[in-house]
Order: structure tokens, then sequence, then C-alpha cells
């Protein structure tokens, strides 16, 4: 019999598929293998006999770092101290998944040790943002489980912000979370096998926190990726506008205006330079 479902885990070659709420532990079919189509983490899949996965669906889209498919949304995880709140890094994951055009929401954790201005920053642009405190045992999880349900969450974000304590939080798990090496100011890294978590309705993906991030686009590229500026950039003077040095442009004056976050668009600028052209 053929059943359906999506794999959730690779380890040495077995490939772990859930479907139904059963998880079935597979191997790729001979066909599969010889024609390079191997499954990654979030494909969805056809098996037979419980044993042989016999087919990898078409994917909706697909992250290379982690390499996963199917995602529904990247909750990038930021702490607002320890480690130190960087606008640069947000806005550098921030400009790589929107131009891969999946949703985002940022995730501001630690509010109980920061100041908690970056958050209210970026809710003032329109990201979608939540403000979490992993220590609080009477936080209000229930309401932030909302933006979860029915999604395959991507978690992305700098080794020691707290993940993979947020995915605990959310699903009722025990996965282990890094402790912040005083000495160095950061945790070291335990997350290696990509893997989807789930409870109920939700499913997330912990990954291993990386701390830079290298921008493949165009200067162009660029200038789409940030979806704040599409509205905006309408009313530049010049339709390949990349707000640097041209006049008349519309991003410019909202940057000058206070209208537009100041370090937004310095980190723009930052990256713009570092692009190709
Ligand atoms: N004070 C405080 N500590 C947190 C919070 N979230 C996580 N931590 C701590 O930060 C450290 C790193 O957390 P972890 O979840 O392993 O981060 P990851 O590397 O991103 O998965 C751990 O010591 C956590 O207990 C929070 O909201 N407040
Ligand atoms: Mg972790
Ligand atoms: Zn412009």
């Amino acid at each position: 019999m053929i059943k359906q479902g999506q794999v959730i885990k690779i380890i040495s070659g077995f490939f772990d598929v859930v479907s139904k709420n059963k998880i079935y532990r597979l191997r790729a079919s001979g066909t599969l293998r010889d024609n390079n189509l191997i499954p990654i983490v979030g494909d969805y899949v056809e098996f037979k006999n419980d044993l042989l996965l016999t087919k990898v669906k078409e994917r909706k889209n697909f992250l290379i770092r982690p390499k996963v498919a199917n995602i529904d949304l990247v909750a990038i995880i930021v702490s607002l101290s320890e480690p130190k709140f960087s606008s640069l890094l947000l806005d550098r994951f921030l400009a790589i998944i929107e131009s891969q055009n999946i949703s985002t929401l940022i995730i501001f954790t630690k509010s109980d040790l920061g100041n908690n201005k970056p958050y209210y920053d970026y809710l003032s642009q329109n990201f979608n943002c939540l403000l979490i405190n992993n220590k609080d045992k009477d936080f209000d999880w229930n309401k932030i489980k909302d933006n979860f349900k029915n999604k395959l969450t991507v978690f992305t974000g700098q080794t020691g912000v707290g993940k993979t304590s947020t995915l605990n939080n959310l699903l009722n798990k025990n996965e282990k979370t890094n402790e912040i090496s005083k000495s160095l100011g950061r945790g070291k890294h335990t997350t290696r096998v990509i893997e989807i978590f789930f409870d109920q309705d939700i499913r997330i993906i912990d990954t291993p926190g990386f701390s830079s991030l290298e921008i493949n686009l165009s200067k162009l590229e660029l200038a789409h990726s940030f979806f704040d500026f599409k509205e905006w950039s309408k009313k530049c003077k010049f339709s390949t506008c990349i707000h640097y040095k041209e006049i008349d442009c519309e991003v410019k004056r909202n940057y000058q205006n206070n209208i537009l976050l100041k370090s937004r668009y310095e980190n723009y600028i930052k990256m713009l330079l570092e692009a190709k052209d």
C-alpha cells in the first residue's frame, strides 16, 4: 500500500517520515538514488510497504543551508542581550530570507535581560515580531503558538540566542540548550542533525547557529529583497533605483525624515557595497 508523509529527519541513509502522526524509518528506492532524487528534510514523499521511499513530490521552495524544503515560515531568533543585539545581523538574515520569498517572523528573546527597544523599532516598521522570555514560567505560550499552527517553521539565528529554549517552550520538549560560556561570550553548537520537531499542528526545525552570513545577491536583487522599500521605490525617479547615489529617491527621503529606521538604511548600504554589480 502506498502512503504519503513528510521527511522529518535523515540519519545515516535512513529517512524518518511522519504520516498520520506515526513515524516510519525508510530507505530511498534504487530508482530515486540512481536519478539523484534524494529527499531532504521537509520533502513530501510517497512510500510503500512501510519500508521504501518511492517518490519525492515537487518542492514549494527550499533552502540550501540548512538543507530543508517546503518551508512556510522562517523565524529569525535574535536576543536583546547575551549575545548582544546586532541590527546588521538581523537585516542580513531578513534580506537573505525575503530574497527567496519566504515569510519571516522575528523573535526577540531575553526580554528579561535587555533593553527592548529593538523589538519596538522593528514592530514600528511593520515586521512580524514577537517579544519573549524563555525563563518566565508564567509566560503565555498559547498566544504565541498561533503564529506557528499548521506551518513548517525554520528557526535560524546566532548560537546562544535561545532557539532551542524557544522550541522547547513551544513544543513541550526538553532538547539540550547551550549554556553560554562567559569567557567567550557565546555558546557552543549543540544542534547538529537537521530534524523537524512537532507537537500536534506545530512543526519546527531547529538549526545550528552560525555567526556570519554572506550575501550572494546582486545590488538590484538586494534592493528588491528589502520588502519595506518596495512600495516606496515606486516613487523613486528611476525604476532601477538602488537608493544609493540616485537623485529623487523616496527611500532616502524616508530615511532622512526618520520614517525608515536609520540603522536599517545604513545596514542596507553596508550590504549594498558588498554585493555584486
Ligand atoms: N535570561 C534568558 N535566558 C535565555 C532566554 N532564552 C534562552 N536563554 C538562555 O540562553 C542560553 C542559550 O539558549 P539556547 O536555547 O541553547 O540557544 P540556541 O543556541 O540559539 O539554541 C541558555 O543558557 C538559555 O537558558 C531568555 O528568554 N532569557
Ligand atoms: Mg540550539
Ligand atoms: Zn530609490
